[in-house]
């Protein structure tokens, strides 16, 4: 058995976990990160596209933004669709700021490169992580790894292994109140080595469902098209997909859509998740371990990142500055961020998908909605505000 010491534990290396540790580096903290997966794997995960400005900032005060500045798109607005109507969304006129295109998969590269430059300890296929001693002032995490056990001592925890990950569940049912919504739908995904659609993204709202039409650059195009919430990717060919893509677009971005075959396909189940109080005693939750979007408002990865700038610099506080009051403030700064971007993903979800048969009730609202949307600016700007990012 292997017997460690450090300051923070940090449960999964995803762009929370990864980012946390970069942070806690920087300032002289020891860490040590436990990742369930082999970081080849983890490195190849598409999954997010969008960074708003303050996640961008983040990353350059992490001193990873070199790669991000060069490649990453800056996108002053969107559109939406909705039937054969195509409304553009000015990011940039109605609230100030543009967003960057820049994949998830690449942030955790550029992430893991820096980590790996500073010889900070980090152990992938770490099996059975676990808190013990959760209630104590010094709590210990176990895992194995390669065979061997491990036993970790630390002053306070991190976890940021994700919706799946063990750190949520170490805190007892009685000091933990769960929100949700699960949606009747999900996005079927691709990933096609084709050039976009259009220069900016397209969120296409259709009477036989949902599409977003996103990029990673001028010659890589993530598609998406809403399905059932167990769809099964391999019961669509490539072809199925693109037709299914075509039917949802208006007609004239339809016809300009270059496919090919794709390099990936998955399908992404969508949910409302909030896990409070997002810390029990020196456990603390960050990303998608506390709350999950669903991906519609492109807010996931921005909230994780969010989370980790008020949890770093909390532990910095406790560790160079012997001062308890970021760390006690944590939990309701972090949430109440957290409930913004869940109430503006749940109104971008509810206003783009396609609920119930058209005709209901509910059908004709979000017809409603979107003709509000199209003829009042004030409408357009909250939108605008909320998807560049409130203010952390
Ligand atoms: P992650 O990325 O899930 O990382 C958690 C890490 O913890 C590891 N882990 C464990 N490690 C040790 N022991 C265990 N027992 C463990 N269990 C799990 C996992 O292997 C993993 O490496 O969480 P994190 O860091 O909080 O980051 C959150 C983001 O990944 C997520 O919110 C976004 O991807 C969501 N999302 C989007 N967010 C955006 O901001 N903009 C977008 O455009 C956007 N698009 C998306 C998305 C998510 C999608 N999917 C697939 C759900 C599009 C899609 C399709
Ligand atoms: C993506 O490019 O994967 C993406 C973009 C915007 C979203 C969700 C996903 O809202």
């Amino acid at each position: 058995m292997t017997e460690l010491k450090t300051q923070v534990v940090v449960i999964g290396a995803g762009p929370a976990g990864l980012l946390l540790s970069r942070f806690l580096h920087d300032a002289g903290i020891d860490a040590v990160v436990l990742e369930r997966r082999s970081m080849d794997y983890v490195l190849s995960r598409i999954r997010a596209g969008v960074l708003e400005p303050g996640s961008v900032g983040l990353l350059k005060q992490a001193g990873v933004a070199e790669r991000l500045e060069k490649e990453g798109q800056l996108h002053e607005g969107f559109a939406i669709s909705y039937g054969e109507d195509l409304l553009r969304i000015d990011l940039q006129a109605l609230a100030g700021k543009s967003v960057t295109v820049y994949g998830q998969t690449e942030v955790t590269k550029d992430l893991y490169s820096a980590h790996q430059a500073d010889g900070c300890r980090l152990y992938e296929n770490a099996e059975d992580v676990s808190i013990e001693d959760i209630e104590s002032a010094e709590p210990v995490v176990t895992c194995t790894v390669d065979g061997e056990p491990l036993r970790i001592r630390c002053d306070l925890i991190a976890g940021c292994d994700g919706f799946h990950g063990p750190s949520r569940r170490s805190i007892p049912d009685k000091h933990r109140q769960e929100y949700e919504r699960v949606y009747p739908f999900g996005w079927l995904g691709i990933l096609s080595e084709t050039p976009p659609v259009d220069h900016e993204l397209i969120y296409a709202s259709h009477e036989r469902g949902f599409a977003l039409c996103s990029m990673r650059s001028n010659t890589l195009s993530r598609y998406y098209v809403q399905c059932k919430a167990d769809d099964n990717p391999d019961n669509w060919s490539d072809e199925d997909f693109w037709q299914a893509l075509r039917e949802h677009l208006p007609k004239d971005v339809a016809d300009t859509l270059v496919t090919g075959p794709s390099i990936e396909k998955s399908v992404a189940p969508l949910r409302s998740f909030v896990s409070e109080p997002m810390r029990y005693n020196r456990l603390f939750l960050a990303g998608d371990s506390a709350h999950i979007v669903p991906p519609t408002g492109a807010k996931g990865l921005n909230l994780a990142f969010s989370d980790v700038h008020y949890l770093s610099e909390a532990m910095i506080q406790y560790f160079n500055e012997d001062s308890t009051q970021g760390i006690d403030q944590y939990s309701e700064r972090a949430l109440n961020r957290v409930w913004k971007a869940e109430r503006f993903s749940w109104w971008m979800t509810s206003l783009l998908h396609k609920f119930e048969d058209d005709g209901s009730f509910n059908e004709r609202i979000r017809q409603a909605e979107f003709d509000y949307l199209v003829s009042s600016r004030s409408y357009q700007t909250a939108l605008a505000e909320n998807y560049v990012g409130l203010p952390f």
